[in-house]
């Protein structure tokens, strides 16, 4: 068997913090909510926390945008309230993995107040300064929310690069200065005792030092992705982060690698330690097929399963032995994996949110699990702009409804039910109480209207419900080295309706099958005697799965 890591036999629920809990009646959920609901994260099992960032942020991203990476956000609480909830989620045996966003910080961090200042400041050469070129701006490339990356400072009369709002300028890693300042700040957190790190956008820290105009496939600007993922030091930088801080702690380390590819995971997450445990790749998420003939991220279809289970099967059988995977359906930047993937209407949601989970969670890596994920919660219609809080939904529908008039309202509108960061971002639904119990005050964002039938309470008390699933799951990845280790070989490739494969351990094999539509389907592959580890039904007919059956055996 290969080495044998925690982080490898762990399962981590992602909270972001800010529609998680609210303590305090002010609308914004924080630090002593999360530590309030702790029992709930330890009966469901989970082994760490990554908790989406809570330092000192003006929040034009959400704490994507950090103004002090010493301090905590005002909305969520101060410092004492994070080292009790530290210290509880230890008491409890869980882990705390921090988000790391250090490719760019807030235009109203004290680096960039300083670099802004004049050309010659001692922090000018922090960020990313050019000059105009043409009298204009220095290239085509556009930002991932809308508009140019480069923004003009009057004062110093050149632009600065932003990859995402102007009010997130990138960090210039070509500095040392900047590399030995972030470095610290890690160590930092490591001393507090922290757990480990996701790393937001760690794959764009080092840019393409000619910065061509990128291809515009006739949008009005240019893609920078080539110029901007991948580039020619990110691994030599990571190396030296690995040196410098990581090796002296037991940490999991996950890297958030836009545009990554197999080639280059092979070398972020390699098995031989040098740089991160793993990498969030996008291929299943952001980039499945058919998406690019749409406008950008925005689309009104939903992924086919042989696309899906083509980029997915990819990236099991070619990191074997070379890196690790980590798992995920859902996250904070994708709407719900039961409306994506999965069938959100009443009769199916259960049954296809437990399907969805067998499919990912019998894979080989470490799997994620989103706020919410484990109750099966889904998207949100929104009635109206207005409704929406993401920067890159307002800026998207200024750009291309507003100005452009390329795109109708009404179009925009349904591409932001099916896919907007926003879907994700709705309150978690802890009860049938108003605004589903997860504040007495107004939320700063609208709570899904169905949290009356779908939320934590009557999930814990239903034996039969997406979390006690989920709980489930977890207990056999604990419980079964071959969930964890086992080799992955691929089952059915040309199958239109199923998801299957199995795992190989020392002479064990598990079988998996997921019907992924809403019809039975034949499948013969549990013709041959076995366990079954888990199942979402009860009982099983010959040669077929019925409608969104899962089902789980080990011979
Ligand atoms: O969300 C996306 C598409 O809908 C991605 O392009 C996303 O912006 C990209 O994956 C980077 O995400 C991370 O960095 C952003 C932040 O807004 C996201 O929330 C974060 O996960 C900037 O810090
Ligand atoms: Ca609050």
């Amino acid at each position: 068997m290969e080495d044998r890591k925690w982080w490898k036999e762990a399962v981590i629920y992602q909270i972001y913090p800010r529609s998680f809990a609210d303590s305090n009646g002010d609308g914004i959920g924080d630090l002593n909510g999360i530590t309030a609901r702790l029992p709930y994260l330890k009966e469901l099992g989970v082994d760490v926390i990554w908790l989406s960032p809570v330092y000192k942020s003006p929040n034009d991203d959400n704490g994507y945008d950090i103004s002090d990476y010493r301090d905590i956000m005002d909305d969520f609480g101060t410092m004492e309230d994070f080292d009790r909830m530290l210290k509880t989620a230890h008491s409890l045996g869980i882990k705390i993995v921090m988000d790391l966003v250090v490719n760019h910080t807030s235009d109203e961090h004290a680096w960039f107040a300083c670099s802004r200042k004049s050309r010659d400041s001692e922090k000018r050469d922090w960020y990313i300064w050019k000059d105009p070129k043409d009298g204009g701006l220095p290239n085509n490339w556009g930002s991932f929310f809308s508009g140019s990356v480069w923004e003009f400072d009057e004062g110093t009369g050149q632009y600065y690069l932003h990859m995402f709002s102007k009010k997130q300028p990138d960090l210039n890693w070509d500095n040392p200065s900047v590399r030995d300042a972030v470095f610290d700040l890690m160590a930092w957190w490591c001393e507090k005792g922290i757990d480990g790190f996701r790393m937001d956008v760690i794959s764009m820290i080092s840019k393409d030092p000619s910065y061509p105009d990128g291809e515009t496939n006739g949008g009005m600007f240019g893609n920078a992705m080539p110029y901007v993922c991948n580039g020619p030091h990110v691994h030599e930088y990571l190396q030296e982060m690995n040196r410098r801080v990581l090796k002296r702690y037991d940490l999991l380390t996950v890297g958030e690698t836009a545009g990554v590819t197999i080639d280059e995971a092979k070398k972020y997450a390699s098995c031989d330690g040098s740089e991160l445990n793993m990498v969030f790749q996008f291929e299943h998420t952001d980039g499945t097929p058919g998406r690019e003939l749409h406008f950008g991220k925005w689309t009104t279809e939903k992924p086919t399963l042989p696309a899906l289970r083509k980029i997915l099967n990819k990236w099991q059988t070619e990191l074997e032995g070379a890196a690790w995977n980590s798992l995920y359906w859902d996250n904070h930047d994708q709407p719900r994996a039961v409306s994506r993937f999965g069938n959100e209407s009443g009769k199916y949601r259960v049954l296809s949110a437990k399907m969805l989970a067998t499919c990912l969670h019998m894979m080989k890596g470490t799997p994620y699990i989103y706020q919410g994920e484990e109750l099966g919660m889904t998207n949100v219609h929104w009635e109206s702009i207005d409704e929406l809080r993401d920067i890159e939904a307002l800026n998207a529908w200024k750009q291309n409804v507003v100005e452009g008039k390329w795109i109708s309202g009404e179009y925009m509108m349904q591409c932001f039910d099916n896919v907007s960061r926003d879907n994700a971002r709705t309150p978690m639904q802890w009860d049938d109480s108003p605004n589903a119990g997860f504040t007495t005050g107004t939320p700063w964002i609208k709570v899904n209207p169905n949290y009356v039938a779908i939320n934590a309470k009557a999930a814990l008390a239903d034996p039969d419900s997406v979390f006690h699933y989920y709980r489930k799951l977890i207990a056999l990845r604990h419980a079964n080295p071959i969930i964890v280790y086992g080799r992955f070989v691929p089952l059915l490739m040309e199958d239109e309706n199923i998801y299957a494969y199995e795992r190989v351990l020392d002479g064990q094999v598990l079988t998996v099958a997921c019907n992924w539509t809403d019809r039975e389907v034949p499948c013969d592959l549990f013709e041959e005697p076995g366990r079954k580890l888990i199942s979402n039904y009860a009982s099983h007919k010959p040669h077929l799965l019925q409608p969104y059956e899962a089902r789980v055996i080990i011979h």
